[in-house]
């Protein structure tokens, strides 16, 4: 009989953690997700997992070494996926310190976890390492043979641990690879991140929430794919004969600008672009017709970054060749419009909720409700 997998993930809150809970626990497996104290409970990806009998939760902190050798030890997991991060580059130039500490040191303290258990021949683990490497690019397309240029505190913390976990893997025979992710978004995305900022502010602003969106860099390219299509790639590196580093993208690359143009698009607004750099806007030409002529979308200073990548094109073809994963499931203009009416059908959720609290407020202070 197989013995049963156990799976533990790291970041099981976050957007990755929570799609490859549901992928995992799809596929039979007990998943153990470490979560942290935080003074407000913030669990919303997972709380639909909550409650399901392999779905368990355990406190750690990838700072806290004991924590994670002790758990490590009572979970006896068969595969570890160490998603947790700090992963908001621009977040990394102000709290450059933590984010070293959570995401390249956390690696090691996650492998030592290992081995200190004596898991080291039984035990898989996943390393979310990331495009950011490739940073001030030297070629394009980028594989898993070009060289890396890491361009913010994130990743050269992320370089760290790409490097500790090959490190492991020759040292010490461990089956431990980074999959390379490229950018990959979905209605679970952290709000700040740019292509969540813009398909919310598209349906606030389409639904006269918001006047105005503010973003940086337009010309940014990235290699955007979904989320969901991506988790299946980190499972199916662990299930690779040999233990190998992937680049895991679509292959295919769009600007900041083109990525707002569509979603304004599918939330019901045409867009035209005027002006260079700094004073770049977007006026709405066709649309509600109080926002016909007005600038929706401009930019601002304070979303620059000291260093910024700017030309990230991912070349999936080893992936696609060796795991036989199909970079194109989800196509970008599918992406967008899957944000898109997630957040137009949020907004509108959202204003309902705050009119029934409004109201409630009313009915409460003139006695309709007791
Ligand atoms: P995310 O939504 O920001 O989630 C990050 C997770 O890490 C959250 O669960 C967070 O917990 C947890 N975490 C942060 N600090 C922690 C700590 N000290 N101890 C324990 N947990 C901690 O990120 P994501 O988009 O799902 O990405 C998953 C991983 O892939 C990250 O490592 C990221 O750097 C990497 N990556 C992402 C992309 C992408 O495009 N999404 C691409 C390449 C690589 P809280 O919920 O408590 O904050
Ligand atoms: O920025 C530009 C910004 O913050 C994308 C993380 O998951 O993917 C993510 O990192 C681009 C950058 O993602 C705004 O300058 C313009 O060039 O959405 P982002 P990121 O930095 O690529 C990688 C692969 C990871 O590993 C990370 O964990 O968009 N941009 N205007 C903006 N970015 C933001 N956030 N906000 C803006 O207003």
């Amino acid at each position: 009989m197989e013995k049963k997998k156990v799976a533990l993930i790291t970041g099981v809150t976050g957007q990755d953690g929570s799609y490859l809970s549901e992928f995992l626990l799809a596929k039979g497996y007990e998943v153990h997700g470490i979560i942290r104290r935080s003074s407000v409970d913030y669990r919303e990806r997972i709380a639909h997992l909550e409650g399901t009998p392999n779905f368990h939760l355990h406190y750690a902190d990838m700072g806290d070494s004991m924590s994670l050798v002790k758990l490590v030890g009572k979970v006896q997991p068969t595969e570890i996926y160490n998603l947790a991060a700090q992963s908001h580059v621009q977040v990394s130039f102000d709290a450059p310190e933590f984010t070293a500490d959570v995401d390249a040191v956390g690696v090691l303290r996650i492998l030592e976890a290992v081995r200190t258990n004596h898991l080291e021949k039984t035990c898989k683990i996943y390393q979310a390492s990331t495009s950011e490497l490739y940073g001030k690019v030297e070629e394009v397309p980028q594989n898993e043979k070009t060289p890396f240029h890491p361009y913010s505190p994130y990743a050269v913390a992320k370089l760290y641990g790409y490097w500790i976990i090959k490190e492991y893997r020759e040292a010490y025979d461990m089956f431990c690879c980074s999959g390379i992710l490229f950018n990959h978004e979905s209605e679970r995305r952290g709000e700040t991140f740019v292509t969540r900022k813009i398909t919310l502010a598209a349906a606030r602003i389409a639904q006269g929430k918001q006047d105005c969106l503010y973003l940086g860099n337009l010309d940014s390219l990235r290699d955007w794919g979904y989320a969901k299509d991506y988790v299946e790639c980190m499972w199916l590196i662990l299930q690779h004969d040999t233990p190998e580093d992937f680049v895991i993208a679509t292959g295919v690359q769009h600007t900041v600008r083109e990525f707002a143009t569509l979603a304004f698009h599918y939330a019901g607004i045409e867009l035209r672009w005027e002006g260079e750099g700094i004073n770049e806007k977007g006026i709405c030409t066709s649309g509600p017709a109080n926002l016909v002529g007005k600038t929706l979308v401009a930019v601002s200073e304070a979303f620059y970054r000291p260093t910024d990548v700017v030309n990230l094109w991912g070349d999936p073809t080893k992936a696609k060749t060796e795991l036989g994963w199909n970079p194109q499931t989800t196509s970008f203009e599918q992406l967008v419009q899957i944000m898109v009416n997630h957040d137009m059908q949020k907004v509108a959720a959202d204003h309902v909720a705050s009119v029934m609290r409004t109201n409630l407020a009313e009915y409460l202070e003139k006695g309709i409700v007791k």
